[in-house]
């Protein structure tokens, strides 16, 4: 098809998608959790979990590895006490940012570009690793701290961008059922770059296609075969460790 074929109304409500899509990025406010200031806001925190190995003594409900997806929820004291991930001893998770990637930074909070949100009566240590590829992992050390704050510059090279970050739970106290380990509320990059998410891109490229045959009256398959589920964004244990 041919741009002219287009009928100008279907012009404007693809502009509108696209349009809303790159807003939703541009617009993003800075938000404070516990007086820590995340300028890029709700978009810096991880998206996806890649993998979750379990370690010992984490039962459900506490063993829910999108517990620590997000902006931080974990409320003590709260109704629900589901707020974060209890890793279990020696336990693994490896998430991934999809709308946003992180970076070094040296601009806000003392240049502190990585922050993971450990919650909990026990501060627990784990080791923390920083990857782009799933294959290739930069060691952070073991920290510890509610929350706990890293600046990646000395390990990393100008530039560099990491979609991935993996956590494993150190053995350090804390250790008896039902959740055992270091428990994770939230994973926030305040080295932000922000990137057009996954899913947006697959939005457009299923709906486009769908609005353009429904006002021209022909059906393509196109619409259908939209690729969809592409991307690292799978759960891959024997991949990530
Ligand atoms: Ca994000
Ligand atoms: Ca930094
Ligand atoms: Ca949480």
């Amino acid at each position: 098809m041919r741009i002219d074929e287009i009928p100008k109304s279907l012009k404007r409500m693809m502009m509108m998608i696209v349009g809303s899509i790159s807003v939703s990025v541009a617009t993003a406010a800075p938000l404070t959790f516990g007086g820590v200031t995340f300028p890029d806001g709700a978009i810096s925190f991880a998206d996806a979990v890649v993998s979750f190995i379990p370690g010992s003594n984490t039962v459900a409900p506490f063993n829910d590895p999108t517990l620590a997806l997000g902006t931080p929820d974990f409320v003590p004291g709260g109704s629900d006490p589901r707020g974060s991930l209890a890793l279990g001893n020696g336990g693994a998770l490896v998430v991934a940012f999809a709308d946003n990637l992180l970076v070094d930074q040296s601009d806000t909070q003392g240049g502190l570009d990585l922050y993971i949100f450990e919650i909990g009566p026990d501060v627990q240590a784990f080791r923390l690793s920083i990857s782009d590829d799933l294959v290739n992992w930069i060691d952070l050390g073991t920290v510890r701290g509610q929350p706990t704050g890293i600046d990646i510059g000395p390990f990393v090279n100008p530039g560099d961008t990491f979609r991935y970050v993996r956590l494993v739970d150190a053995l350090s106290g804390g250790m008896e059922p039902p959740f055992a380990g270091a428990d994770i509320d939230a994973i926030g990059a305040i080295g932000t770059r922000a990137v057009p998410e996954p899913g947006s891109a697959e939005l457009v490229a299923a709906v486009l296609p769908i609005l353009v045959t429904a006002n021209l009256g022909r059906r393509r398959r196109a619409a259908a075969t939209a690729p969809r589920d592409q991307g690292p964004f799978v759960r891959t244990a024997d991949q990530a460790l």
